[in-house]
């Protein structure tokens, strides 16, 4: 069996992964109004991934014979400057996640529980990627300015995601 304080951190954890997939979800409804498709489209690739994530914690906590409960979530954001601002809140919600997986996988060490540490090491990984990729959008952005053909140009280039 699990110990508590790793299951509960990692039941804690799927609310964390649900809501970033609503605050993406949020992201991609402001960006289809700002008509920006393929910002929103990008947003939405993301906030499914987000769900994916979820379900890998949940399903985690399932094989190992542990009860799953589902948390509240809280209500994201829905109002967005720019898409710098956004992308700018993507980012440091990203940082925010990945100290909580850090926190999550030095629970895990301390608690000598293995099968979580290598499910944690995934989620490491995932974190640099997801932190990589939203910085440099973070950077294009700061780069295009108020050029709105540079922020078209942008649209058009995030709206191959997942093509
Ligand atoms: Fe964005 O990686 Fe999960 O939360």
């Amino acid at each position: 069996p699990m110990k508590g304080a790793v299951s509960e951190a990692i039941n804690e954890q799927i609310k964390h992964e649900f809501e970033s997939a609503y605050i993406y979800l949020s992201m991609a409804a402001s960006f289809e109004e700002a008509s920006l498709p393929g910002m929103a489209r990008w947003m939405r690739h993301q906030s499914e991934e987000e769900l994916e994530h979820g379900k890998k914690f949940m399903n985690f906590l399932l094989d190992r014979g542990e009860h799953v409960r589902l948390l509240g979530i809280d209500q994201p954001p829905d109002s967005f400057r720019t898409p710098l601002d956004a992308f700018e809140q993507a980012l440091e919600h990203e940082k925010f996640i990945t100290g909580r997986i850090h926190e999550l996988y030095e629970l895990a060490v301390r608690e000598n529980d293995y099968p979580a540490q290598v499910l944690l090491q995934w989620f490491i990984e995932e974190q640099v990627e997801e932190e990589q990729m939203t910085s440099e959008i973070v950077d294009r952005l700061r780069l295009a300015g108020d050029d709105g053909s540079a922020i078209l140009l942008l649209d058009r280039e995030l709206g191959e995601r997942g093509e």
